[in-house]
């Protein structure tokens, strides 16, 4: 794949990914009324690199064409939402669920069922519409989820141990397991504050 190619080839899913971030943050100031808090702590995203897709389609053993990235990757535009409580997350994924003009392309909830590793996350591929002169047509953006809690866990462990070779690999892994779950509980209990502090408000 030439740099040209490359270049080319991204453009469509630059303007999924701008088309995509425009509606969450229209979902960020609307959801609650304005006397909570936004749910989405903030947004994040990225265009897959030219060497990132070669790379990708190299291990999936395919030749690094412009065709085959665009046959075989589903994560070329990826957004990262982090959100403050379970909750939000939830909110905000059937709100993505139910725009008639997107499509569900993959779905996966490591939330409700996470990875044996501890990590915890909602995976959903999306296909935006995107329209031209004379032509429309999907492409997928890849939406991951999580709470911030599950984003400092997943950003650590990504740098200390996913996809590493390393001789303590079976210690950092149980310290892993152990901080993923005292993680979890800390959020809970964050959130049940956070939700009789709404309640007593509302009362009053
Ligand atoms: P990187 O280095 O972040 O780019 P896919 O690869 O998306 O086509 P699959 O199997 O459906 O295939 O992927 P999945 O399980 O939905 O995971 C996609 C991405 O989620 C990964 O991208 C990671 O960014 C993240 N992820 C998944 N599992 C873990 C995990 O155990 N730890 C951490 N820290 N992140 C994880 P890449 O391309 O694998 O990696």
């Amino acid at each position: 794949m030439t740099n040209e190619q490359y270049y080319e080839m991204i453009r469509p899913y630059q303007d999924a990914l701008n088309l995509l971030m425009a509606r969450l943050e229209v979902f960020n100031h609307t959801v609650y009324d304005r006397s909570q808090n936004q749910p989405l702590h903030n947004i994040q995203s990225r265009i897959k690199g030219k060497r990132s897709i070669e790379e990708k389609l190299d291990r999936e053993g395919h030749p690094p064409s412009v065709s085959c990235a665009k046959d075989y990757l589903r994560d070329i535009a990826g957004i990262r939402v982090i959100c403050y409580f379970v909750s939000d997350v939830e909110l905000l994924v059937k709100n993505l669920k139910s725009q008639s003009d997107l499509i569900v392309i993959k779905e996966k909830d490591y939330i409700r069922n996470p990875k044996p590793n501890g990590y915890r996350s909602y995976h959903i591929v999306l296909g935006v519409s995107v329209c031209y002169l004379d032509c429309r047509e999907y492409y997928p953006v890849e939406v991951q989820i999580r709470t911030l809690g599950m984003d400092f866990w997943a950003s650590m462990e990504h740098r200390i141990c996913y996809k590493q070779e390393r001789g303590d690999k079976d210690e950092v892994q149980q310290i892993l397991i152990r901080y993923a779950g005292i993680l979890g509980e800390m959020e809970e209990d964050f959130e049940k504050y956070n939700d009789r502090y709404i309640e007593d408000r509302e009362e009053t």
